[in-house]
């Protein structure tokens, strides 16, 4: 069937209810918003001719996307999160703001008010007693240079199965969560344990999409960061480890070359003495410069729902 019906002042007179136009109250911002996305809805099922049993299909996999919790998964998984890195991108360039470390995109799996520490911090529960050691260090500078003392370096990242803890619940409290103060050479050292990749509920919506389409779920082994201080652009970024199968492929699209990082293995008994380690371990250089702005709101994260946020921490 090939039937037109978007023109038809019936249908125009449609979303302007739908939208709320013919009404006092309400917010006009998202009256806007619902109008466009209700055209647009309204016009893609024009234009592909979608039957109602794929209409309503889409409408249940909504509902079991939200019963599993999976919206902020399948958002980074369609490039949602991807696309909004790109506009700031341009902002920034647009304002002249640009340069320092890239930005790369959040994920779903931050949990607010991770332990606080100066200079280093140790990031694992020492209960996986296989997992390879990993030192993660770096400096924080500004764009010319010079150290930044005092930036926090909020860290978190996943478990050698890909895990996260406080989402998976037979982790320890925080742990592979931990913020540190850099000291006064702009420095922060972490010993943790080197992550594995994360892959998506292999039952979930999000999985269920991802195979119509062709497509895996898997994201590399990585490390998240929230890089602050005050005067400071706040920066939200990520390393991939270079050699992981999903270095380049990435189902949430955050790699970015400049964040592609070498883990390398230190056998030298010297180097692991210096670390207070007695074995091999795998070194991971992190170096982060920030850009300077006067502008407060953009020193602080952007508002989203985040476990714990708000409580106290
Ligand atoms: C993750 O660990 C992640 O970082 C993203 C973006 C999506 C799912 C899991
Ligand atoms: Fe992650």
């Amino acid at each position: 069937m090939t039937v037109k019906t978007m023109h038809t002042a019936e249908v125009k007179d449609l979303l302007e209810k739908v939208a709320g136009f013919n009404t006092e109250g309400g917010n006009e911002r998202m009256k806007t918003i619902v109008h466009r996305v209700m055209h647009d809805v309204f016009q893609l099922i024009e234009d592909l001719d979608i039957t109602p049993d794929e209409f309503w299909q889409a409408v249940y996999y909504i509902n079991e996307l939200g019963q599993n919790g999976e919206a902020a998964l399948l958002a980074p998984g369609l490039g949602m999160d991807k696309y909004l890195d790109i506009r700031l991108d341009a902002e920034d360039e647009q304002a002249g703001l640009n340069g320092g470390t890239p930005r790369t995109i959040e994920g779903p799996l931050y949990v607010a008010g991770a332990p606080k520490s100066e200079a280093f911090a140790r990031m694992d529960d020492g209960t996986d007693e296989a997992a390879e050691t990993m030192i993660l260090t770096g400096q924080v500078t500004d764009d010319q240079g010079q150290p930044l003392a005092n930036a926090v370096v909020d860290i978190w990242h996943a478990d050698t199965k890909g895990a996260y803890s406080y989402f998976d619940q037979s982790q320890s409290e925080y742990n592979l969560r931990r913020r540190i103060v850099t000291d006064e050479n702009g420095r922060y050292t972490a010993r943790s344990i080197i992550p594995s990749g994360y892959g998506c509920p292999p039952e979930g919506s999000t999985q269920q999409l991802l195979n119509l389409l062709g497509r895996h779920g898997n994201r590399p082994a990585h490390i998240h960061f929230f890089i602050s201080k005050p005067g400071f652009k706040h920066l939200t970024t990520q390393i991939n480890l270079a050699g992981d199968e999903y270095t380049y492929d990435d189902f949430a699209f955050a790699t970015r070359d400049e964040l592609v990082i070498d883990a390398v293995r230190v056998e030298d008994p010297t180097q692991a003495e210096t670390y207070g380690l007695n074995g091999a371990f795998t070194r991971v250089e992190f170096n982060i410069e920030l850009v300077s702005t006067d502008k407060p709101e953009l020193q602080t994260r952007h508002e989203r729902q985040r476990a714990l946020e708000g409580e106290a921490a």
